[in-house]
């Protein structure tokens, strides 16, 4: 048997970092790590072969090879979904489909002969028994949370690596906390479920092996949604295993309450996490309440974030506007506490109903709902008929993106981090096309760019307040022109 394992393209958006990735001449931010998941799972003597089509093009030979495609895929993925089974189809491919893209909404997808849907841990085999059978169904689906500590490590070698920026890896599915309008719940549930240390640093081995040096995301839900494992197996395993090897930091996914642990925050640093994501969401407590965002109420936000900075872990976080509770005075209220907080990376969006969340059954029930939501909700879109009048609430949203990413007001938002943050611990060797990246962004920031002022201002600034922290302000630069370059495109 053959397996064509197909990744579809991501739109231009935030995260895609595309206009960043140029500048070190990558293709992709990440891996799709749920196909390479999937494959292992395959028969070992089946041939797979992974087409990511962010990283490259789906040939003629590639459709004649096969005999099945499986395509994995996330809503804010759909259009291009969409095609690519078009394109299967017409090739007279079977497709499976799998992944969160058709867990949340398979129905849509007429031209699919399979959905695998859920984890594949649980769904997978039964499909695998009656295609032998010749009597696949064509939707396999299950309530179950599978135990992790079954699941193989994923095949990293059908990826080309050299493509992309980072690798990721997961070591537990799941979070214990209920916001309304997050469907992690619903897909992954809310006890998180953990892999052992040795499975992980099987996995770490194995990308070591390879070759990779460069960043590794944990793409955790909630990195410490099981913090007594985190604690006691797998950070003492990453600290043991990061002696002697050079390069690979890491990042994460993590809710606030870390700021409370100092213990934990500096064992993250020290197994070498240097940034971590984290869903901020709004300074305002009536808001969090509405979207039961509990571990984020009654705080100082500003201070927790300046406590993690100063402990050696970059926070980026996720911001929303268009909460029921909002009034036209949240724009400015963002704006300053973005600001302030130095959270550079700062993800803000309209509130978004995506399927399978409890925000999305209360609207229906109430009859506020517009369509499906994009999935991508920096798009300035929503499919929520919002309690504020639509207009004043895009006009305040689009003001409120115009401010951040505004050359003057984000890198003073890069100086405010840098004054707060510890250099990371590990040392990234520097490679040819970190210098490269480092030209370019001359050129293109410094001297074409319209933001040279303020380049150029961070520059020497930098290198004479926090030499150390050059190549994180160089970085935070590059993103910057991302940023911009997304904003203009989709709402300006
Ligand atoms: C890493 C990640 C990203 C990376 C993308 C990495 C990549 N190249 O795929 C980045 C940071 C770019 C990203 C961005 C976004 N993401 Co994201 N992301 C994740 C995250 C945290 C991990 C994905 C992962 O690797 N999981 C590990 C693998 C093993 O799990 P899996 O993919 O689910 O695969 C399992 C099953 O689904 C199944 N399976 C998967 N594929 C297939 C295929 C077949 C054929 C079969 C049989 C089975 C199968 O088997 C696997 C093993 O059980 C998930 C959350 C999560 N827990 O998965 C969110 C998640 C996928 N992201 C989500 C969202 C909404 C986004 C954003 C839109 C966020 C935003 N606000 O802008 C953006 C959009 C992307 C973009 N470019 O604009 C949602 C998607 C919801 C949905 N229903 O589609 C998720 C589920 C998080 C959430 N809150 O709900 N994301």
């Amino acid at each position: 048997m053959k397996i064509l394992l197909l990744y579809p393209e991501f739109p231009d958006t935030f995260w895609s970092f595309k206009h960043a990735l140029q500048f070190i001449h990558k293709k992709a931010s990440t891996q799709p790590l749920g196909l390479l998941t999937v494959a292992a799972m395959l028969p070992a003597e089946w041939e797979k072969r992974l087409v990511d089509l962010n990283v490259r093009k789906l040939t003629d030979r590639d459709l004649a090879w096969a005999d099945y495609a499986f395509v994995s895929a996330m809503v804010v993925q759909r259009e291009s979904t969409v095609q690519l089974i078009r394109c299967c189809k017409a090739a007279g491919l079977k497709v499976v489909a799998g992944g969160p893209l058709f867990t949340s909404e398979y129905e849509h997808f007429a031209d699919v002969d399979h959905f695998v849907l859920n984890e594949a841990e649980v769904t997978l085999a039964p499909f695998l028994r009656d295609l032998e059978q010749g009597c696949a169904k064509r939707v396999y689906t299950s309530d179950q949370f599978p135990d992790i500590q079954q699941t193989p490590a994923p095949l990293w070698e059908l990826a080309d690596l050299k493509h992309y920026a980072t690798m990721s890896i997961q070591y537990s599915r799941g979070c214990p906390f209920d916001c309304e309008f997050c469907n992690i719940t619903a897909l992954y549930g809310h006890r998180p479920r953990v892999k052992t240390a040795a499975q992980i640093v099987r996995e770490l081995d194995g990308l070591y092996r390879l070759g990779w040096r460069e960043p590794i995301f944990f793409v955790d839900d909630n990195l410490m949604g099981n913090k007594k494992h985190l604690k006691e197996d797998l950070l003492p395993a990453l600290v043991e295993w990061r002696k002697g090897k050079v390069g690979i930091a890491f990042n994460t996914e993590i809710s606030i309450n870390i700021a409370d642990d100092e213990t934990l925050m500096d064992l993250m640093v020290q197994a070498g996490f240097d940034t971590v994501f984290i869903g901020v969401e709004t300074p305002d407590d009536d808001s969090l309440a509405e979207c039961n965002k509990k571990q984020n109420l009654h705080r100082d936000l500003v201070a927790d974030v300046k406590r993690i900075q100063h402990a050696g872990l970059q926070v980026q976080g996720g911001f929303i506007v268009g909460f029921d509770s909002d009034t036209p005075s949240i724009f400015q209220r963002q704006i300053d506490f973005i600001q302030k907080s130095g959270i550079v990376t700062a993800m803000i969006g309209l509130l978004q109903a995506p399927i399978g969340t409890r925000l999305y059954q209360r609207l229906a029930a109430e009859g506020r709902l517009r369509g499906l939501s994009t999935g991508d909700n920096v798009d300035g879109t929503t499919n929520i008929i919002p309690k504020m009048n639509l207009d004043v609430l895009q006009k305040g949203y689009r003001g409120v993106v115009d401010y951040l990413y505004a050359p003057k007001n984000y890198y003073a938002r890069v100086r405010t981090f840098l004054r707060e943050y510890q250099p990371p611990r590990v040392t990234i060797p520097l490679n040819s096309e970190y210098i490269r990246a480092f030209f370019r962004s001359i050129l293109r920031l410094g001297i074409l760019g319209k933001e040279r002022f303020y380049y150029w201002k961070l520059f020497v600034w930098t290198l004479f307040r926090k030499p150390r922290l050059f190549t994180v302000a160089i970085t935070l630069a590059i993103y910057g022109y991302h940023f911009r370059q997304v904003a203009d495109l989709h709402i300006l």
